[in-house]
């Protein structure tokens, strides 16, 4: 496989709803579409899931459209490869930038598995033909308008709801949710929001039977995330924490969490990703897949993922429709009683729609 043509196309959607974390509210997704060409003419797809400030991680899209420019689509352009695992190889001497890498990463992929006549999932080994989701609700100021959110996800199916908390508006909100609705498979995440001098706040979490507590302290850190699994009963998740085979290593190692929310982007790509998995799989370490407010191609790529073994628990990947008026791929990603097929022609699995990819981007380059 040799990639001759890329093309980047920045994007700007806006979602139906606001979504509100613990760093900042977001509703216009400002990211990168990356299309690559194999010398064949195979064209394949991946998502930069960057957003427009760095309030996730240190990435942001302004800035991974050059390193992607200057550094990563240089370095891949005409270059004779036979498997796209040699590109992690590749990019491996530029530190971190993993969600630019990744998005090159993910085209590969998606070329290499149209030229095997295989499936994205088939291509990475998954094994699974549907899979259960999950969604993610941002924070609501009004109580009422949350709980109207959950009522609405539960009916549609959705396997797990997850909630956003931060300082303020954890216990409180949880306590009033398990109220509701006693019995729904309920976690939440914090987005890096708390420390250690919150232990006594996140231990009142206990009693509400979470599934688990997703990156209560620091992004990056593993020390502190060990301490706190000590104190309180939650399992702890990492999201912000995991950004190579190795952090995965070294949490298992320490205890960091018992649970890992598994994105590509954060992770430079599917290569690294399915070490991870491999990982996981041996220390019994439970993997779900993790989302990143994606159109219709990262979503694609998270459900061939999700269709890997160590992906036991429900994802963040839900509808398109849940995020889009209109996404830009065909089909859409449908979710029924919180299931979605895994498409099984070859690559991801979806069309991408020209007509709508233009309509939604506002900077597009070419590299030969
Ligand atoms: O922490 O998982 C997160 C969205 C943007 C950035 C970080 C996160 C999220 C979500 C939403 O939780 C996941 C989704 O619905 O795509
Ligand atoms: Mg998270």
């Amino acid at each position: 496989m040799k990639i001759t043509e890329i093309t980047m196309h920045r994007m700007n959607m806006r979602m139906k709803n606001p979504f509100t974390t613990s760093f900042g509210t977001e509703q216009d997704r400002e990211f990168i579409i990356l299309e690559a060409k194999d010398a064949d003419g195979t064209v394949g797809w991946g998502e930069c899931v960057t957003s427009e400030s760095p309030l996730y991680i240190e990435e942001f899209t302004k800035a991974a459209w050059v390193m992607l420019e200057e550094y990563l689509i240089p370095l891949t352009l005409g270059r004779e490869i036979s498997h796209p695992d040699e590109l992690t190889e590749l990019f491996e001497p530029f530190k971190r930038n993993n969600l630019a890498k990744a998005a090159i990463d993910a085209a590969a992929w998606d070329i290499y598995a149209k030229q095997q006549g295989l499936s994205l999932a088939e291509a990475i080994g998954g094994c699974r033909t549907e899979i259960e989701v999950g969604v993610s609700l941002g924070i609501e100021d009004d109580m009422e308008r949350m709980l109207t959110n959950i009522k609405e996800k539960t009916a549609d199916g959705y396997k797990r709801i997850k909630v956003k908390i931060k300082p303020g508006k954890d216990v409180e909100v949880v306590k009033e949710i398990r109220e509701h609705f006693p019995d729904i498979p309920l976690m939440v995440d914090a987005n890096s929001a708390y420390t250690l001098d919150d232990v006594e706040t996140l231990k009142q979490l206990d009693p509400y039977n979470l599934m688990m507590i997703e990156q209560p302290l620091t992004a990056g850190d593993l020390i502190d995330h060990a301490e706190l699994q000590k104190h309180i009963k939650t399992p702890i998740c990492l999201d912000e924490s995991i950004h190579s085979y190795d952090d995965a290593r070294q949490a298992i190692q320490l205890g960091s969490g018992k649970i890992i929310n598994m994105k590509v982007g954060r992770v430079g790509g599917i290569t690294t990703m399915k070490r991870i998995h491999e990982l996981c799989k041996e220390a019994n370490i439970p993997m779900w897949c993790g989302g990143m407010l994606e159109s219709g191609v990262g979503r694609a790529h998270n459900i061939a993922i999700t269709s890997l073994s160590a992906f036991t628990l429900p994802g963040d990947t839900a509808a398109s429709s849940r995020y889009w008026e209109e996404d830009i791929i065909d089909p859409e990603v449908v979710v029924k009683d919180g299931i979605v097929q895994v498409p099984a022609s070859p690559g991801i699995g979806y069309e991408v729609n020209r007509e709508k990819l233009a309509k939604y981007t506002v900077q597009k380059e070419t590299f030969k």
